[in-house]
Order: C-alpha cells, then structure tokens, then sequence
C-alpha cells in the first residue's frame, strides 16, 4: 500500500511554490513530506464485503467461564472478526436490537465523515429496532476496531466492540496472524457487570479499571503455537480506562504496526503503553529450538501490580527455521523535524471542574461536550491538505488517551522535547501534567471529533469538533 502514489489535488500549489525558488516555508515543506506516506484516496477494485452485524443482549461465558449477560454483537464478545482485503469495499449492515439508540463507530479507518458513525453530527441515532448500513472502501491495510459512539462507557464496557482487520494486497507469510483483543471488567459481588457507570470515583480518577483482566474475552487465553512459527499477533486495548505495557519476557518481539499503519522500521516492543483505542502489530518469532513450553504474557503498566494477560504455549516445533521474508515495516514516514519551529496552531488545556449532570465534568479549554445533540461549533477549523501542529496541555493529574477521528497523527514532543517515533497513532496517552504537541496534515473533509479515549472522561464533557475545510 505504500508504494501507491498519493492523489495529487491539494498538493498541486506545493509543487508550484517549490518550482518558484524562493525558500519554502516549514510547514509547507512538511505537508509536501506526507505525500506517499499513506494513500490520499481510496482505491475500490468493485468487490463489495457484506456483513450482518446486531447488537443485543446475550449471555455468555465469559472472563472465567461463567455466564455474564452482556450487549454483543453477534452473540460475541469480542464481536466478529470482519476480515477483509485492501480495495475491497466494506458493507455493514447494522441493527440495533438494544433497549436504546447506538451507532457504531470505525475507530482509524479514514472512512468518509457520513460513515464515521457520531449520532446528530454525521447520522441520526439507531434507535432500538432500527437499522443503519456502514458502507466504506478503506484507504489504509491494518488493525481497526469498532464500537458504539453513544452512551459509549457503558456500551462498550457492556461488550460492544469489535475488530477490523484489513489485509495488505499481498500479505506478508506470517505462520499465523492473531488478534488479541485486551478489556478489563468490573464485576460485583454476583459476578455480573457493576451497573453502575460513570461514578464519581471513576470520574475523578483515570477512569473505570475492572477487576478481571481478559484477553478475548477469557482469564485463561492460551495461544498454541510452535517452535519455528512466525506469528503476526495484532494487540488491540478494547478497555474503557485500563492501559497496558505488555511484557513478552524472552521473545522480545518487534512492533511492525501502531495504530494500524505500519512503522517506517520495526522496533522492539520495549515499554509500549497501549492506551484504550490503541493497537499494536507484533511480529513474534518463536525460535525453533524452543522446548515445550508455556510463555507468559504479563501487564506491566503498574510494576507493583502485573496482570498476567495469555499464554503462548509452544508444543513441538515445525522442524523448520522460522521464515526469514522482510519486515512489512517499512512505510514511508515523514520526520517533520521542523515541528517544533512552527507555532502550534492550536493550544487545548485539559482540566476538570466540579459541575454536569455527573457532577464533575472533563474541560477542552473550559468547555464540556453539551452531548452529541447538543454539539456547538467545531472549537477548531483546519484546512485540507495543511500542516497543522496542536499542542494539548494536561493540567489535570489524570491520564488522558486523546483520540482524533479520521485522521492519522505523529506526536512531536513530550513536555517540549522532541521525540521520534517511527509511526503514525490515532490515540496519545497523556501523562499527569504533560504537555504533548502533535503533527498532522487532514486529508478527509468534515466535522470530526477529537476526544479522551477514557470513556468516562469522554462522557462527563471530554469531547469536542474539529472541522476540516476543503
Ligand atoms: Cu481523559
């Protein structure tokens, strides 16, 4: 996928500018530096993939086993595994069989603003019994997922949730290609979902932690593999709140993706911190030599409370080396080193305040989202095909994971220096105190939302628009 050239409409004058002589200013440069990187349109090849997706509430036997009434997808939690190839066209065709409204949204798919599922500002509510079809050629091959954009940090704590995966032309001949999808859950005392949302101590705090942690869904998930597999597992943090750093011990894999792009070079997975929203490709090469064996999985995110997450288990070996092709990492990524000298063009200060219908409402710039039927103006306007830099000042002690839909982003700095990460994200965890400031160039036309990952925090106000012109 990155080898195909970019469209060339908003970058017509850049080509123009440069052919003039004069010194070309940074953040035209940086715009310009985009080009390739990702694919600019999308590129249909006539297949259409429909799928039958239904939210409802099921009972399942979930986190140990028990049975736990849930809202699924299918019957499944997590939902089905839409699996599709780059170029083909993706049909959803959705209904709602929950006691109220939902849509669902694409979470870092560039898909058009109609599609991008945010009730009263890209489509009315589904409301129960109601039907609504998702219909998308995706631009970018990847890990996505999707979930509901309303009432979200109980629906999605609920069950709804679901992966995306969209295959490269040709994929890479991994072994075996695996999602692991990571939640946590708060269950009472009769070992069913705490159904009480949005308190104020989740408020106040970072969030709605549970106290199971689950891997598909399971306590008790084991990965079967072989010595001399190459496996490509895709990590995605389906949690309202929780973040983890996933500790693979000896295997020491390599992150090929984040966010669902691939790196401009693999790195090892070291201390990534996988924020709600976030994904992580690993390409995990498990020697042949390897005895059976089991291999924990272990969260690191608090060193002095771990959660073990899965078990890879190695059983025999394939008897052969593990495949030697390159990494698929290799994508295009601009270093915008120029970054920091370009004014932000945006400051967003994050805080709290005592007020809303919870009693403690999460601040962009001392304003809460009034609800999406609510939604004023867009607090930012960007133009299409510019290099914008936006600066986000946590002046709270809280985490904050900051997503922005429908738009890629690389984070420049952390506290003001520079930092160099080899990807794109869609979703930055935000420290206590911190100060991070972002690079983008918006391709996509439209209202979009810019929002805490925290579902809770999203809920009590955390949420804005942007639009891009164009
Ligand atoms: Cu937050």
């Amino acid at each position: 996928m990155n080898a195909r050239p970019a469209a060339a409409l908003p970058f017509a004058f850049l080509i123009a500018a440069t052919a003039a002589c004069k010194p070309e200013p940074p953040a035209t440069r940086m715009a310009r530096e985009l080009r390739g990187a990702y694919p600019e349109v999308a590129t249909a090849n006539g297949v259409v993939r429909t799928f039958d997706v239904e939210a409802r509430p099921a009972e399942l036997p979930l986190v140990d086993g028990a049975n736990l009434r849930v809202w699924a997808y299918n019957g499944r939690v997590p939902g089905p595994e839409l699996r599709i190839r780059i170029g083909e066209t993706l049909r959803v065709r959705f209904t709602n069989h929950l006691p109220e409204a939902t849509t669902i949204h694409w979470h870092g798919v560039r898909v058009p603003n109609a599609m991008d599922g945010v009730p009263h500002v890209t489509q009315p509510p589904v409301e129960p019994g109601g039907t609504f079809t998702y219909e998308f050629t995706p631009k970018d091959a990847g890990t996505f997922w999707f979930h509901p954009h309303v009432r979200s940090s109980e629906q999605v704590e609920r069950g709804l949730y679901g992966v995306l995966v969209v295959e490269d032309a040709a994929p890479p001949p991994y072994s075996r290609d695996v999602v692991w999808v990571l939640d946590d859950w708060l269950l009472d005392e009769t070992h069913q979902i705490f159904a009480q949302f949005n308190t104020p101590h989740d408020l106040m705090h970072d969030g709605r932690w549970g106290n199971f942690v689950t891997v598909n869904g399971r306590t008790s998930t084991v990965l079967a593999a072989r010595g001399g597999e190459r496996i490509r597992l895709r990590l995605l943090n389906a949690s309202n709140a929780r973040i983890y750093a996933p500790d693979f011990g000896a295997l020491d894999p390599r992150i090929i993706a984040v966010d669902g792009l691939y790196l401009a070079r693999p790195i090892p997975l070291g201390r990534f911190e996988l924020a709600p929203g976030n994904r992580l490709d690993l390409d995990v090469t498990l020697p042949a030599s390897l005895a059976s064996r089991s291999l924990p999985v272990v969260d690191r995110f608090y060193a002095d409370t771990p959660h073990h997450l899965a078990d890879i288990v190695v059983d025999g070996d394939t008897g052969r080396p593990p495949p030697t092709f390159a990494s698929p990492a290799h994508a295009r990524v601009p270093v915008w080193s120029a970054g920091l000298t370009v004014p932000p063009t945006k400051e967003l200060r994050i805080d709290a305040r005592r007020g809303g219908s919870y009693g403690i409402e999460w601040t962009f710039n001392d304003q809460a989202f009034a609800g999406h039927e609510h939604h004023g103006a867009p607090m930012l306007t960007m133009d299409r095909g510019g290099w914008v830099r936006l600066r986000f000042v946590n002046a709270s002690f809280r985490l904050h994971p900051i997503h922005l839909h429908g738009i890629f982003f690389r984070l420049l700095a952390r506290n003001g220096v520079a930092v160099d990460e080899p990807f794109f994200r869609d979703t930055v965890l935000m420290h206590s105190k911190e100060t991070i400031d972002i690079g983008l160039v918006p391709l996509d036309a439209g209202q979009w939302m810019m929002h805490c990952h925290i579902l809770e925090h999203a809920e009590a106000g955390m949420m804005t628009l942007f639009e891009v012109r164009g």
